[in-house]
């Protein structure tokens, strides 16, 4: 088995290379990003998703059987430059499917989210099929990816499986520029100062699952029996729904000292275009979903991790 992992120095790829890597030995999971950083640990290649011919000789030289297609410019960061983020999220995935039939690649997953949701779609228990109308250029590519995921299955029988993230909470990687990053950046914060300053309203609810959980749905996702997936565009999936005021209240058990106040900014907007709760009965049903972590578990489990010293003498 051998496994590419796209966009694998993100906040997600760190932790799935990681597990992937003890799952399947080290050798076997290939990292592959636009940049090198620190945490680019071997075997890594540098892969630009927008660079075809590149793609395909990784493929060929490695012989990837699985891609993990996690290179993304994400909803806050994308309103930024709408043109490279719409090239890069979606025609980036369309070369990755495309390679895949070509080249017989067995099994592809694509990272969803939240921000397929807009106006009209349900905000509360969104359910699996609802109307989508997204607001960003990142919501509307991922919408577009979800429907090519399910045109590639009927058409070519590729085996591509797919999740809707909510917003993902960890404390050993950082967030690259979406709309819920402040769910992570405040820990480091409470830690650091003492204080947070929010751009999100107080009382903005929104989808959140802590990276355990989502790394276990992934695992779960994509091992489970091909009889069992039943929805090919991108599975509703949730761990919990708060507030910044709920979360604030929760660090407060923890840290009393800890302050709080918000001050708004364009990121409320697409926060306000989003739901607040997801109904994820159909992974629970295919695939027998089950997050682990509520707000409290989480909280405590992160605070207990950074630690103060640890977080003094590690750094950022
Ligand atoms: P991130 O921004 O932390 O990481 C994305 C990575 O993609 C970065 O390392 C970046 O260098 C790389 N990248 C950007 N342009 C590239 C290009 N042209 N070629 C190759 N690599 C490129 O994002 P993340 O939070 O790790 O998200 C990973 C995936 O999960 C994304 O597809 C994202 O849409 C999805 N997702 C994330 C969340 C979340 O809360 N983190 C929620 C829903 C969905
Ligand atoms: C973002 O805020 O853009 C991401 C996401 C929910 O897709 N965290």
């Amino acid at each position: 088995m051998a496994i590419l992992v796209t966009g694998a120095n993100g906040q997600i790829g760190t932790n799935l290379v990681r597990l992937l890597r003890e799952k399947y030995g080290r050798d076997q999971v290939i990292a592959s990003d636009i940049i090198r950083s620190d945490i680019s640990t071997p075997p890594f290649l540098m892969l630009d998703i927008l660079n075809v011919q590149r793609i395909r000789e990784i493929i060929e030289d490695r012989e990837i059987d699985q891609i993990y297609h996690l290179a993304a410019i994400l909803s806050a960061n994308g309103e930024w430059n709408p043109m490279k983020t719409w090239n890069v999220n979606l025609n980036g995935y369309l070369s990755i499917l495309q390679i895949s039939v070509e080249m017989g690649v067995k099994r592809v997953f694509f990272p969803s989210t939240i921000a397929v949701h807009g106006k009209s779609t349900p905000k509360v228990n969104t359910p699996q099929y609802a109307p989508m109308d997204p607001s960003t250029v990142y919501g509307m590519s991922k919408i577009a990816g979800e429907n090519w995921s399910h045109y590639y299955h009927q058409r070519y029988g590729l085996d591509v499986r797919s999740l809707r993230y909510p917003g993902i909470i960890g404390y050993d990687s950082m967030p690259g520029g979406g709309t819920t990053d402040y769910a992570v950046d405040i820990f480091y914060q409470a830690l650091e100062k003492g204080r947070y300053t929010c751009f999100l309203k107080p009382d903005t609810r929104l989808p959140m699952m802590y990276m355990p959980d989502a790394m276990r749905a992934t695992m779960e996702l994509m091992h489970a029996p091909s009889d069992k997936i039943t929805i090919r565009q991108g599975y509703n999936l949730t761990g919990m729904s708060f507030t910044p005021e709920e979360l604030a209240a929760e660090i407060k058990k923890h840290i009393p000292s800890f302050e709080i106040d918000y001050h708004p900014d364009f990121r409320q907007k697409i926060a306000e275009s989003w739901s607040e709760s997801i109904d994820d009965a159909q992974a629970r049903q295919d695939w027998d979903w089950q997050p682990q972590f509520d707000l409290a578990a989480m909280t405590r489990d992160i605070l207990e991790e950074l630690g103060e010293s640890k977080f003094k003498s590690g750094g950022r």
